[in-house]
């Protein structure tokens, strides 16, 4: 039986990974600041560390006698890195730091949350691991820097690491009140209840949505690639779907009428974001298998 130590085990994605590893028979144990998780959300049978991951001194002590790392704690926002660039900074990248340190100091591999919102400006889609990283937010700049240390951890201090450049990731349990939650899971909370819902531009953007069940196995899949390569890997599922799509599926599953109004487009905002899994399929063997008819089920069924 394994020590795991999750950070960020009381958020969406964390939760459902401490329960996935508690199913399979670990000891799990959480670091989180419960900023935006929550202590409802935490797998029957782990344990709980109330810290800070920007801490070194929390981040030692919660390393200590741990097998492996999973390393979800970020402010998982793009909005909140406009408005608290230095605070967010200091959480997504020295955070990370702090962890990837403490992590080499007790040998421990690390397998942590990147995202797409590293490639921001790279517009040659499908995107793949190769394309030219280009950030355009605080957020995807710091996520950016994750990997670069963890290359340094690989290369400079022996340390095994794999990142994970998530995209839009829904399911159960992602907030829908939070003022930072993504589309599905206010779109899903508002069209069950029958309120109308808010689409930014013209809905025609696009985005790679995939499901949490899958992100989750993927987790899995990426610790025994943990090297001091420090490898990265895309989580999508390689499927452009619109927003207008989007909304008119949820209605659907949920059989309400669709209510839908415009609101002028985000500022900023990625026209069309869209990943290539390949290279997760043929390194780890997965790819994600839910369909967005079948996962947007599973949250409908959830709220
Ligand atoms: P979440 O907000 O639900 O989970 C993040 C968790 O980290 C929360 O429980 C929060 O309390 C905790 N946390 C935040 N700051 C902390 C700190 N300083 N110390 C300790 N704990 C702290 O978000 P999520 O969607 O589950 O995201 C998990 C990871 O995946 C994050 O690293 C995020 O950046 C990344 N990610 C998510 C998505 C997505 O679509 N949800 C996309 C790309 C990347
Ligand atoms: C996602 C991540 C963000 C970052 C970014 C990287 C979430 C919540 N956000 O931002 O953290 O990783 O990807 O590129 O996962 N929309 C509406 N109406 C609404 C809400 C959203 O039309 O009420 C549109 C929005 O304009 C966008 C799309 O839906 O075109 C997706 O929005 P989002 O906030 O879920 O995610 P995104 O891709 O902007």
């Amino acid at each position: 039986m394994a020590t795991i130590l999750v950070t960020g085990g009381c958020g969406f994605i964390g939760s459902h990974l401490c329960a996935a590893l508690r199913a399979r028979g670990d000891r799990v144990r959480v670091l989180d600041d419960l900023s935006t998780g929550s202590e409802a959300n935490l797998a029957p049978g782990a344990s709980l560390l109330i810290g800070d991951v920007a801490r070194p001194a929390t981040v030692r002590q919660a390393l200590a006698g741990v097998d492996a790392c999973y390393h979800l704690a970020a402010v998982a926002s793009v909005e909140r890195g406009v408005q608290d660039w230095y605070g967010t900074h200091c959480t997504n990248l020295s955070g990370t730091v702090a962890l990837l340190d403490a992590a080499r100091l007790h040998g421990v591999p690390v397998v942590y949350a990147s995202s797409a919102a590293v490639y921001g400006a790279a517009d040659a889609l499908p995107l793949h691991e190769g394309v030219a990283t280009r950030p355009l937010s605080a957020y995807g700049a710091d996520k950016l820097g994750c990997e670069q240390h963890a290359l340094v951890a690989g290369h400079t201090h022996g340390l095994r690491t794999a990142g994970l450049r998530f995209f839009n990731v829904y399911g159960p349990r992602q907030d829908p009140r939070s003022p930072y939650s993504g589309v599905i899971s206010i779109f899903s909370d508002r069209i069950t209840r029958g309120q109308p819902v808010q689409v930014f531009g013209d809905g025609e953007q696009t985005r790679d949505f995939v499901y949490v069940a899958d992100v989750v196995r993927m987790l899995l899949a990426a610790m025994p690639a943990a090297s001091t390569a420090a490898p990265v890997y895309n989580v999508c599922s390689g499927r452009p779907t619109s927003v207008l799509e989007l909304a008119a599926l949820i209605a659907d599953l949920s059989g309400q009428a669709l209510d839908l109004h415009h609101a002028p487009p985000r500022a900023a905002e990625i026209r069309h974001s869209l990943g290539q899994p390949a290279l997760a399929r043929r390194e780890l063997g997965l790819q994600p298998q839910t369909s967005l008819r079948d996962g947007l089920a599973e949250t409908l069924a959830w709220l």
